[in-house]
């Protein structure tokens, strides 16, 4: 089955036509491929070599090489077909890259860090690779992040295959910006290296990979040691394959990866395996790495020459020079003239890479949000009818509206769905969770477990597959159950879902909501259950950051960024879910609040509070009995959004009122109201008749005895000391 806009565009394997009948093949590659493929060796070797003296010269700024293992990335080439696959390449991967169409010109670009490098403009180390028409997926720096993206987008592959109409372009949302293919066979190749099967996300990426028989080839080349640390100090046993081996529907290779023969048909049987829709694939591939971790490292502190002289044998240059004399493939004329047409090639590329204009340094804000929807734009109406409903109500129908609008969205996270074991909820055996706070209930009744579902208990499983979902044009709206859990899935938002944009200069996004219950107030959730910690989120750059107050900003605002072309950061207060305060009837399926824009509680001209969240009905409460006790007349800012924030609405109160306080639940120190309050300092200075008032939880965590948590949070009586004491400043 294949069915995509981008079948039209004829792309093919790296693989040449069948050989004729008489021609001696190796695993069926013909001489000329094996040509081709050691050209490729040589030139992704000389190409780091370059590097090294541009290095040395100073033209350019850090160098992590291929060699060693170019074999097995050439080889792996052979099997994969750019622009139709999925690529999340690591950094040895240099012949890859070479072998799916980058150019030398383009990989060195990304060395001198010029404007025009293809994978980054100038933001990324060289050997971070990405390349929008190839397929090959901006890369990053940390070790592991790809696994679990590469499974995503496996997933999303396979979502199109089933619900082609999804991939439908739409006005006025993401839809607009994201075009998708998609084929039936298509593989998603992944490749780490040996130290990086340590990181817990590799094991989340095989254990759902081989529980949904997605088409991931993982390739893991291991050169035996991860920067000085050797292979038995990472991996029990010295082997991962063999610590991969009871995984279900996995299929597993290993090779020698100095040679391009068997690297190509270890890689081919995984690649035939995972096309076929048998599951994944692990090959692993054996390789050296003579050139120490990078430039910025010396393995002769740890390695002794002993040990370095018996891989330099085992060079896969070197091996394949001998190979294609001995096969009488080529001579050792043949050989230098094909070596002296790369090295030609090399040395134009880097003459011509010297010349390459720079990024301008003003262009550094340019794509750390969207360029194409602004979310402070978009707006429209409510058409409020029926009665009064929970912010939890009015969340559950704006998910559901927008799932019926919009085919791409898929819910997933821990407990979810309705029922995992679909046939007890299709026989009406059950009602159904949906969430342990029930805010997707009643979601995979509606559209189906393909749609809504849960995932196993692993929070940076659920941030890395939506972001590989993302990238490739879903729209994934996962729930992190608490908070407080969200750590594990913290390293993929902040290194992965904020960063893709930028990092890739505008090629690739992956606009995923993540809905997060926050906060306490809960008498008795103690201090695994109450956190808050949104400076954490708004401290990053390309994250938009939402924490609503009441039921219709939570329906508008979730909205928005369901629609939007952002990644959105949806912290949903706990407390508020059910609460009296703030409950309002349906406004209708369209109903959308821009970002950016803080909604006022309350006029005042005496002195201004601005909050958000759960602090906004005890900062009313407050302000109610201050003016009626006192005759104070506070004006009360609900953000709403925290990034971005509206600092029109503050700066035009605090010229108005002169005074201002910045109360949120969270602790206080270096808390999201230090960010707000040093503004106001700084550029109000002038309308200020008293200091710039914090009025936060104490530096503590918050406690379990209710008692000891009201003297945490802020109350609605801290509040009101607050505020008569600035009145009286
Ligand atoms: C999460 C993370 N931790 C640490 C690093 C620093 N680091 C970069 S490469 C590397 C070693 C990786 O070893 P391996 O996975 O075996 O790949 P190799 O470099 O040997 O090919 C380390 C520790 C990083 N980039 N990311
Ligand atoms: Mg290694």
């Amino acid at each position: 089955m294949a069915i995509t806009k981008a079948e039209s565009k004829k792309n093919t394997s790296v693989m040449a036509e069948a050989p004729p009948k008489s021609e001696k093949t190796y695993e069926g590659l013909t001489r000329q491929q094996l040509v081709e493929t050691y050209r490729v060796m040589y030139l992704s070797r000389r190409l780091d070599d370059r590097e090294i003296l541009l290095k040395r010269q100073q033209r350019i700024f850090f160098q992590i090489s291929g060699a060693g293992h170019e074999a097995l990335a050439a080889g792996a080439a052979l099997t994969v077909k750019p622009g139709y696959d999925w690529f999340y390449p690591y950094y040895r991967d240099r012949a890859l890259c070479l072998a799916l169409g980058v150019t030398p010109y383009e990989q060195l670009l990304q060395a001198v860090g010029a404007a025009d490098d293809p994978a980054s403009g100038g933001r990324q180390m060289p050997s971070h690779w990405g390349s929008k028409k190839l397929n090959i997926v901006t890369q990053s720096s940390p070790t592991g992040t790809q696994l679990l993206q590469a499974v995503g987008c496996a997933e999303a592959g396979r979502y199109f295959s089933r619900h082609p109409d999804a991939a439908a372009s739409h006005e006025g949302d993401y839809r607009q910006f994201k075009d998708v293919s998609f084929h039936g066979d298509e593989v998603v190749y992944c490749s780490a290296g040996d130290g990086t099967t340590s990181e817990g996300e590799f094991w989340e990426a095989m254990n759902t990979a081989s529980n949904q028989k997605l088409p991931v080839l993982f390739l893991i080349e291991d050169n035996g040691y991860a920067i000085s640390v050797p292979i038995e100090v990472q991996t029990a046993g010295g082997s991962v394959s063999r610590l991969v081996a009871n995984f279900p529907n996995l299929l597993i290779e290993e090779c020698d990866g100095t040679d391009p023969v068997a690297s190509y048909a270890a890689c081919r049987r995984a690649a035939e395996y995972c096309r076929a829709g048998n599951g994944p694939a692990l090959v692993h591939g054996h390789v050296i790495r003579p050139y120490s971790h990078s430039l910025s490292d010396d393995e002769r502190l740890y390695r002794p020459e002993a040990e370095r002289q018996k891989d330099a044998q085992r060079d896969p240059i070197s091996r394949m020079q001998m190979f294609l004399v001995r096969e009488n493939i080529l001579d050792e004329k043949e050989i230098d003239q094909l070596e002296k047409s790369v090295d030609e090639e090399v040395q134009a590329a880097a003459e011509r890479v010297l010349g390459a204009a720079f990024p301008a340094t003003d262009s550094i804000y340019k794509h750390v949000y969207s360029e194409n929807l602004d979310p402070h734009t978009m707006q429209s109406e409510a058409r409020p009818h029926g009665a009064d409903k929970t912010m939890a109500d009015l969340i559950n129908v704006c998910l559901k509206d927008e799932m019926r609008r919009d085919e791409r969205i898929v819910i997933f996270g821990e407990d979810v769905a309705d029922c995992s074991r679909e046939e007890y909820l299709k026989q009406k055996q059950i009602k159904g969770k949906g969430g342990v706070f029930k805010l997707t209930a009643g979601l995979q009744a509606l559209y189906g477990a393909d749609r809504v579902f849960n995932s196993p208990l692993a929070e940076a499983n659920i941030a890395g597959r939506a972001i590989g979902m993302a990238t490739r044009g879903l729209k994934p709206v996962v729930e992190i159950q608490f908070f407080d859990y969200i750590w594990p899935a913290y390293h993929q938002i902040r290194n992965e879902l904020a960063l893709i944009r930028w990092r890739s200069n505008g090629n690739f996004s992956c606009p995923v909501v993540v809905r997060v219950a926050i906060g306490g107030y809960l008498t008795g959730g103690a201090i695994y259950h109450s956190q808050c910690g949104e400076s954490l989120f708004t401290h990053i750059p390309g994250l938009r950051v939402c924490f609503p107050s009441n039921a219709l900003d939570a329906n508008g605002l979730l909205r928005t960024a369901i629609r939007c072309d952002d990644p959105v950061m949806f912290l949903e207060h706990k407390r508020l879910y059910r609460e009296t305060f703030g409950r309002a009837p349906y406004p209708g399926p369209d109903y959308m609040i821009p970002f950016g824009k803080a909604r006022i509680m309350k006029e005042g001209s005496d002195l201004t509070v601005i909050t958000y969240g759960a602090v906004v009905p005890r900062a009313l409460q407050a302000a109610q009995k201050i003016e009626r006790e006192q005759g104070i007349k506070v004006e009360l800012i609900d953000l709403r959004t925290l990034n971005p924030y509206d600092w029109e609405a503050i700066a035009t109160s605090v010229r108005k009122t002169s005074r201002a306080i910045v109360a949120h639940e969270d602790m206080m120190s270096w808390g999201y109201g230090a960010e707000i309050a040093a503004r106001i300092a700084d550029e109000l200075f002038e309308d200020l008749d008293a200091p710039v008032r914090r009025v936060a939880a104490t530096d503590t965590f918050v406690a379990y005895q209710p008692q000891l948590e009201d003297v945490i949070l802020p109350q609605a009586d801290d509040l009101y000391k607050a505020m008569e004491g600035l009145a009286k400043f």
